[in-house]
């Protein structure tokens, strides 16, 4: 186990960056999702606006009531015997295609740099909601453990067993709640590991300790419980292998506003 720091973060920092935008830029398989169109928003934001924000408001937008939707609890003993204890035995695991694997304490997280940011969130079933989120940049911890050139993507692996609801069409088959980025998103600047909504802890109906926050795309990619990071080079094995829970039950991986 290492300690997450400044300085191992200032050493590895852009060269990395760099190395994987380039090894993006090259990837067949990157060509190929490209190539296939999965999505108009996708091919501008990989080749073009790769920066770009999505939009952020202000503290007058913030909504009164912000929905909680899919999982509200996790029923695991793992995350009940966790979340009994405050969380302060839980710790993030980073590990996966990357030299340095690390589990990182909910304390330590709190230590890292983080980014406040206003945004609106936006479920496919028809609902937005806006929120402030803060934790640290998933980039930060990103260079800190070191990505191996053959990282493509990032899986966050969460707490929660989904079993869908009969109010949406039936129950889904249950599973792990799983989601998966490419390192653009990765590193994306707004994209949070967030630790605290409108200035407080996170409550366990959004996702607490630790969900993910991947601004320019839909609320099924905001991974709550977010208990493992991986980076991988396919998906191949992972579930039912289309990079996420509803992924795996027909939804598009790349879930662009
Ligand atoms: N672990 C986990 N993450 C999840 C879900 C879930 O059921 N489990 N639901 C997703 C969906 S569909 C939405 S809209 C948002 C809801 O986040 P909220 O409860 O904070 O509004 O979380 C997403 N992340
Ligand atoms: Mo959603």
């Amino acid at each position: 186990m290492s300690m997450i720091n400044r300085r191992s973060l200032m050493t590895v920092g852009s060269g990395l960056l760099l190395a994987g935008c380039d090894k993006l830029v090259q990837s067949p398989g990157l060509v190929s999702v490209v190539q296939s169109a999965e999505q108009a928003t996708y091919r501008w934001q990989r080749l073009i606006g790769r920066d770009a924000l999505a939009k952020e408001f202000t503290k007058a937008d913030l909504s009164p009531d912000f929905k909680v939707n899919g999982t509200r609890e996790p029923r695991e003993d793992a995350y009940q015997a966790l979340a009994a204890n405050g969380f302060a035995d839980w710790k993030l695991r980073i590990d996966g295609l990357v030299d340095r694997p690390t589990d990182v304490s909910l304390a330590e997280l709190r230590r890292l740099p983080a980014r406040t940011q206003i945004t609106r969130h936006d479920c496919v079933e028809g609902w937005s909601a806006i929120g402030e989120w803060s934790g640290p940049q998933l980039g930060t911890l990103l260079k800190t453990v070191g990505l191996k050139p053959n990282a493509r993507y990032i899986v966050f692996h969460c707490a929660d067993n989904y079993g869908g609801e009969q109010s949406k069409g039936g129950a889904q088959s249950s599973g792990i709640y799983y989601e998966s980025i490419d390192l653009v998103d990765a590193f994306h600047p707004q994209t949070i590991v967030a630790l605290s909504m409108n200035g407080g802890p996170l409550s366990v109906g959004h996702g607490a300790p630790a969900r993910m926050r991947i601004e320019r795309q839909l609320g099924y990619k905001q991974a709550k419980y977010v208990m493992r990071i991986e980076a991988v080079n396919s998906f191949k094995g992972l579930e039912l292998g289309r990079g996420g829970y509803w992924e795996d039950r027909g939804y598009e991986w790349y879930a662009g506003i």
